[in-house]
């Protein structure tokens, strides 16, 4: 799978070398390209915003880098639709989930436009839209100062999904939300710690009774933290 980002901050983008996408990476099962907007403008001053139309406080990004940059990693304006899928990272967006990161794992190529100031102009996505498929997605309900976090954030949720990416597939079923659940209390060795022990049934070795707790540990903790989860719940705020 390949990610194409472009952003006027390519060197927030250097946390993927590390980890378990940095290995991903130089296993060649993910390909990252990290584009600075900038080498699409043409002017001394590098010029990536405008003032707003019906104005207001803040600056907007002109579409004209926009349009170069999209040019080049979709291809000519009058060829071929792109089979990329463009992701625009916005608070007005849908929101990220677990299950939009399952379905966004099953694709070839995902393009992340990174906006900065008050947004990209809105004829951008318009126009991106003719070429390829675009989805405007929020991280979450809070607002940021660009997409660049939120864009990272998609990255490493989607990344590791993609098969190859993380060693032990089992690993990935048992985390919070992908059953819906949030996740029961893990603990390891020593037995006890400053005077805490690690209950009892998980040293047992009865694994039907350990499944058991978990479930009912994730099912209380879910309930008292994320009641909006639950058939029927309530928010917790
Ligand atoms: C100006 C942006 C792009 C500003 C954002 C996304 C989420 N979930 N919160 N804030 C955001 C994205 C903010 O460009």
């Amino acid at each position: 799978m390949r990610f194409d980002i472009v952003t006027i901050f390519p060197e927030f983008f250097g946390v993927l070398d590390v980890s378990l996408l940095g290995r991903a990476r130089r296993d060649g099962v993910l390909e990252l390209g990290v584009h600075d907007l900038r080498e699409w403008t043409h002017d001394r001053h590098r010029t990536v915003d405008d003032t707003p139309y019906g104005g207001g406080a803040g600056m907007v990004m002109k579409p004209e880098p926009w349009g170069e940059a999209f040019d080049a990693l979709l291809g000519p304006e009058d060829g071929p639709p792109s089979d990329a899928l463009v992701i625009f990272t916005t608070p007005a967006g849908v929101p990220f989930t677990q299950s939009l990161a399952r379905e966004l794992a099953t694709e070839s190529r995902i393009v992340f436009a990174c906006g900065r100031y008050e947004g990209i102009d809105a004829r951008v996505a318009e126009h991106v839209a003719t070429r390829a498929r675009v989805l405007e997605v929020s991280l979450g309900d809070y607002v940021l100062n660009g997409g660049e976090v939120a864009a990272m954030a998609m990255i490493e949720a989607i990344g590791r999904l993609v098969p190859g990416v993380v060693g032990n597939p089992e690993s990935l079923v048992e985390e919070s939300h992908e059953d819906g659940l949030l996740e029961h209390p893990s603990y390891t060795k020593p037995r006890v710690w400053r005077g805490l022990e690690v209950p009892e049934v998980l040293r047992g070795g009865n694994h039907a009774a350990v499944d058991a707790w978990r479930r009912a540990e994730a099912l209380e903790r879910t309930r008292r933290v994320r009641p909006d989860l639950l058939p029927g719940g309530d928010s917790p705020l």
